[in-house]
């Protein structure tokens, strides 16, 4: 198995622990996004994943993109341990918290997203800054509210194990803290990422342990 990645990339990490997870090991072939311009936007990536992004999979039978259908493919084909609950509704939560980080949050504040603000909007490094605590202090705010509320939390985002939530939610908080997020303002969050930060399947794909950290 092949995992393009970028070190500091989110939904990279995301996959990374879900391999780990499943003790799934794999050959991480690093994606520089930034150098020259971005490896993700050129032909030779463009080849792999058509969308210019990472992460992209590959085994013997499929090249994938999109954290979510990579990790959802690994459940299908390495089902144990499992990251989805046994009953269809604990599966749908569990989804339904994934999405609110990769379909909410994170879209608003990739690379590409800021960078376009930054050349046709004029957008300074504050506005950037601005920008990306805005629509993270949204989303935290509903995710805390998520997980408030919800009957099926336990230690973990649902229950006593880690779940592809758990997956989507520690990559989500790292990116936050780098941009001064002050995440103990949602308990629940802080909670559940500093339980999942010390087992060593979260601490082996972190960005500082990748071939590629700088
Ligand atoms: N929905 C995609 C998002 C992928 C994505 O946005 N990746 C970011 C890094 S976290 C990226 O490659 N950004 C490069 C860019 O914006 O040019 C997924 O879940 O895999």
């Amino acid at each position: 198995m092949k995992l393009y990645t970028y070190f500091r990339s989110s939904a990279a990490y995301r996959v990374r622990i879900a391999l780990n997870l499943k003790g799934l090991p794999y050959e991480a072939v690093p994606v520089h996004l930034l150098r020259g311009g971005g490896e993700q936007l050129q032909d030779a990536y463009r080849n792999i994943n058509p969308s210019g992004l990472v992460p992209s999979f590959q085994d013997d039978w499929i090249t994938l993109s999109q954290s979510m259908a990579i990790i959802e493919y690994l459940e299908e084909t390495h089902p144990q341990p499992a990251l989805l609950p046994q009953d269809a509704a604990g599966r749908a939560r569990v989804r339904e918290l994934a999405q609110v980080i990769a379909c909410d949050i994170h879209p608003l504040n990739n690379l590409r997203v800021l960078g376009y603000l930054v050349k046709h909007h004029g957008l300074d490094e504050q506005g950037k800054k601005e920008w990306y605590r805005h629509w993270i202090i949204e989303g935290f705010r509903s995710l805390e509210a998520h997980l408030a509320r919800d009957p099926g939390a336990g230690p973990f985002c649902h229950g006593d194990h880690p779940t592809i939530a758990d997956c989507f939610l520690v990559p989500q908080v790292f990116n936050a803290q780098r941009f001064d997020i002050d995440v103990a303002a949602y308990p629940n969050i802080c909670r559940i990422n500093s339980l999942c930060i010390e087992l060593p399947a979260f601490k082996s794909a972190h960005p500082s342990q990748q071939p590629d950290t700088e």
